[in-house]
């Protein structure tokens, strides 16, 4: 991630209002699509793929890759928004919803207020399940009609866009349910707990 200047203050532009508004305070559209990676980006075969999601010391459901493709399929068109400042507009994404993957384990609550997704290479973040329900998370496996590059956690990512995208982890295998919250790993290296870009949580104490 690493240092950015705040700038809180917003110019408005004849003719960009629409744009503008949906930009949060700080940040700048951009039209790339910048990779940011804690470590190095592992290259995973579907074959040797699997979804986890984890209760305590048990496992409520497992996916293979045919198995996950099987589940009922959402597209989205998002924006997202990274920490160290670029927002990028109407990004595309395919995937299955959390809502969708509760139902197929049989499940119409959570059983837990909270989870920790874990990712190949160690990286975890945690996230509110009410975060990710409602349609308001996915476990994404396409972008832009593709399958999702390896830089960009293909095959398989979380995508949580309302928050800010260090939240949305890439390559992720398993998530965890916790009935109290705990940090991941931006969370406890500084960075804000929650993470809401319309509030301007980067850091710890925003
Ligand atoms: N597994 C994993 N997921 C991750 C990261 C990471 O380092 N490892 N970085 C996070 C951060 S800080 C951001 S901004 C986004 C970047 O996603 P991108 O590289 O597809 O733009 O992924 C998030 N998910
Ligand atoms: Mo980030």
């Amino acid at each position: 991630m690493g240092e950015t200047p705040k700038s809180r203050g917003f110019k408005s532009k004849r003719g960009q209002q629409n744009d503008e508004n949906r930009v949060p305070p700080g940040q700048h559209v951009t039209a790339d699509f910048p990779i940011l990676s804690a470590g190095p980006t592992p290259q995973i075969k579907v074959a040797d793929w699997k979804l986890a999601l984890q209760l305590g010391g048990r496992l409520l459901g497992t996916w293979s890759w045919d198995e996950f493709e099987a589940l009922p399929q959402t597209t989205v068109k998002v924006d997202i928004h990274c920490v160290t400042t670029w927002s990028k507009l109407d990004t595309k994404w395919q995937g299955v919803t959390f809502d969708d993957l509760l139902k197929a384990i049989g499940l119409s609550e959570p059983p837990e207020p909270y989870v920790m997704a874990h990712c190949d290479g160690g990286y975890t973040t945690n996230v509110p399940v009410a975060d990710l329900l409602g349609g308001k998370g996915m476990i994404a496996t396409r972008f832009d009609g593709l399958p999702i590059a390896s830089a960009h956690g293909g095959p398989a990512r979380l995508l949580v866009p309302h928050l800010y995208f260090w939240k949305s982890g890439k390559w992720v295998r398993r998530i965890r349910f916790m009935p109290q919250d705990e940090r991941g790993f931006w969370e406890s290296r500084g960075y804000h707990n929650y993470g809401d870009p319309w509030k301007e949580q980067r850091y710890d104490g925003d």
